[in-house]
């Protein structure tokens, strides 16, 4: 079977609220400008993007099912369920698709229960603290990861 030229992007609970509450934390972009960015990074690669962001642990959940037919790899940005949820982390490593990682602040710097997360080690790719354009980044060595090119 050939790989699909299709990611898919996750944003987690909260993260409809980019750019609208906490830009001190978060940054002034939205949801939608983290879709673009996205976009925009895996055109240039030749893959589309299919977004979902959801306030709900088994909508997402679904989603990531879901790719496991059609999707070549995930971006996901699991908001707080990167501290909490087995249960993602346990879709992410059943549909055994490459995954990137990302989150917007540096956990590292924040409270110590957001030093640990559920999905490190099921993600290929880390992208942390870099703001909104850590997405795009995220993107790119992932679809590295998907090409099987070197990192640049
Ligand atoms: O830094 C990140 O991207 C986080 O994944 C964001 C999560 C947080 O729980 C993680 O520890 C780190 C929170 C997402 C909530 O997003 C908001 C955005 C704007 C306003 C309020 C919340």
């Amino acid at each position: 079977m050939t790989t699909p030229r299709r990611l898919l992007l996750v944003n987690g609970p909260n993260l409809n609220l980019l750019g609208i509450r906490e830009p001190d934390v978060y940054g002034h972009d939205t949801l939608a400008d983290v879709q673009r960015l996205v976009e925009d990074a895996a055109a240039r690669r030749g893959f589309e993007v299919r977004a979902l962001q959801s306030n709900h642990e088994g909508v997402l959940i679904d989603a990531i099912h879901a790719a496991r037919t059609d999707c070549a790899g995930i971006v996901i940005n699991p908001g707080g369920l990167t501290h909490t949820s087995v249960v993602l982390r346990d879709a992410l490593s059943g549909v055994a698709l490459p995954v990137a990682e990302v989150h917007i602040s540096n956990v590292y710097e924040r409270e110590p229960f957001r030093h640990h997360s559920y999905v490190a080690d099921v993600a290929a790719v880390h992208v942390i603290g870099e703001g909104v354009g850590g997405y795009a980044r995220a993107t790119r060595l992932l679809i590295d990861v998907i090409t099987g090119a070197a990192e640049g």
